[in-house]
């Protein structure tokens, strides 16, 4: 299971590595690369106190480091830039390595080959990546094998390179921002999830966005193996040109691989009962279509993992996996309502996913930075399931404009107190609390888990 010996000796022989961005993914970039022996700079255009943190331990291994900007000059000059996911293309840093023909790869292209001949199970789609690949790396868990979880989950690949223990199985969560600097991923499944608008304040079409998620199959072959959302004729039009056995989940269809058998209440895998639905501890059918999508993909990863010992783990693994925090999270139930966590649906798709899940009336929190879709697809769920949406942040105007004389609906302004204090006022016994924002959390908090940890306090009274 070992890669080639000096995996990054072509790359590192080409000069100076320019590293952008000093979050989580920049700064395992660096450090994998110093510790291949590459002469490595490294700036982020932010001069934040986590970035100078940054940026004084990546100096104290040898690293140049700017913070505050970039040298666009260096930059230019750089046998190769590894760019953070959250790095735009028209960055200045990266138009000056495009015009200077300087190549880009992602952090996740530069740990790969340090990683070669590790199994690997990659998850991309709009919605259900993260739970997708904590239920992946869960399953293999539960089967025996020594597994790291990585990529958009948060520990960024190039950290599982480092490692001095090297793991069997690798189930890598990767975003279309990380898709597009990754041109030679090849996993052992590739798997998409589902497809939905977002992140239209980084593409200009949908088409852009969709191109880019494409790109996990970019490199199949006859012998690939990928795992697809039956249920989604958008996934299924895009990927139909691609070589490779396909194995399909589905909601409804009994002739998908895995799929939901409503009627008798069972996840079926393989035309037999893997578990039954009350036995999965996770809410929401979207939840149940992830479920199918993780347990087809490590069975079909291995012929090892379809013996019946096999099975019976993979049942096991499902019984025993618990929620991600932030999605669609039960926090805390008082005075008969129910305070749930979905701080992680930063889209109307997910929010739209989370609302039909719901089984009780909801007092809905909407908002935060709006991303570009019109809240009006949230769709049928909302006259159906809510009884108040409280719009909130950036997007408040913009929230109450789209859903006035649709559901009742109020703005709370901007203090997040304020508006968990507007959700309780307005619960009623046997409710649901709901955040499910559908916009990105930046207006208000650091970032999502900084939402929903803020929302589970004050749930919780505090
Ligand atoms: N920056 C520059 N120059 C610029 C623009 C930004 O230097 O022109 C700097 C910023 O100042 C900041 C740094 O780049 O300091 C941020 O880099 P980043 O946003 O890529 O953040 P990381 O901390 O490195 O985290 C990234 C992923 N972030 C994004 O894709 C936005 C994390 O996904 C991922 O977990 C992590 O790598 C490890 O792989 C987060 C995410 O929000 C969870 N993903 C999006 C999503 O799920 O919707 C795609």
């Amino acid at each position: 299971m070992s890669g080639p010996a000096a995996p990054l000796a072509s790359l590192t022989a080409r000069g100076e590595v320019a590293v952008l961005g000093l979050g989580c993914s920049g700064v395992a970039a660096a450090r994998l690369l110093v510790a291949h022996g590459a002469t490595v700079y490294a700036s982020d255009v932010g001069a934040t106190p986590a970035a100078r943190v940054a940026a004084e331990a990546l100096s104290a291994i040898g690293v140049a480091v700017d913070v505050g900007t970039h040298d666009l000059d260096r930059i230019a000059r750089a046998g190769t830039v590894v760019v953070s996911p959250g790095i735009p293309p028209a960055a200045p840093p990266l138009r000056a390595a495009a015009a200077a023909g300087v190549p880009v790869i992602s952090e996740i292209e530069l740990a790969l080959p340090v990683l070669a001949g590790i199994p690997c199970i990659a998850t991309t789609g709009t919605n259900g990546k993260t739970t997708v690949t904590a239920l992946v790396g869960h399953l293999l868990r539960t089967l025996g094998h020594r597994v790291a979880e990585a990529g958009n989950i948060g520990t960024p690949l190039a950290e599982v390179a480092l490692a001095a223990e090297r793991p069997t199985w690798i189930a890598l969560e990767i975003s279309s921002f990380q898709l597009h600097d990754t041109p030679s991923i090849a996993p052992t499944v590739a798997m998409l999830t589902n497809l939905a608008p977002d992140h239209l304040d980084r593409y200009d079409a949908l088409d852009a966005y969709y191109g880019d998620k494409m790109r996990l199959f970019a490199n199949a072959t006859a012998a690939s193996v990928r795992v697809v959302n039956g249920d989604d004729a958008e996934v299924t039009a895009r990927t139909a040109r691609f070589p490779g056995r396909v194995e399909r989940f589905s909601l409804v269809d009994p002739s998908a691989t895995a799929w939901f058998d409503a009627a008798h209440g069972r996840l079926m895998l393989d035309g037999a009962s893997l578990l039954d639905r009350d036995r999965l501890p996770l809410l929401g059918a979207h939840n149940v279509a992830n479920a199918l999508c993780a347990g087809l993909a490590v069975w079909a990863a291995d012929p090892a993992h379809r013996s019946p010992a096999a099975r019976a783990a993979l049942a096991e693994g499902l019984r025993t996996f618990r929620a991600v925090p932030h999605r669609l999270e039960p926090v805390v139930e008082t005075d008969g309502v129910l305070w749930v966590n979905d701080s992680k649906a930063t889209n109307v798709q997910a929010a739209r996913a989370a609302l039909e899940g719901m089984t009780r009336p909801v007092v809905l929190l909407l908002g935060g930075r709006h991303k570009g879709e019109p809240y009006t697809a949230l769709g049928e769920a909302l006259r159906t399931r809510v009884r108040h949406v409280v719009a909130y942040g950036e997007a408040e105007l913009r929230i109450v404009e789209d859903l006035q004389g649709v559901v009742p609906v109020e703005g709370a302004g901007t203090d997040f107190a304020h508006v968990v204090a507007r959700a309780r006022a307005l619960a009623r016994p046997g409710d649901v609390v709901l955040l499910a924002p559908a916009c990105s959390s930046y207006d208000m908090f650091t970032d999502y888990q900084e939402r929903g940890a803020t929302f589970a306090r004050l749930a919780r009274g505090g």
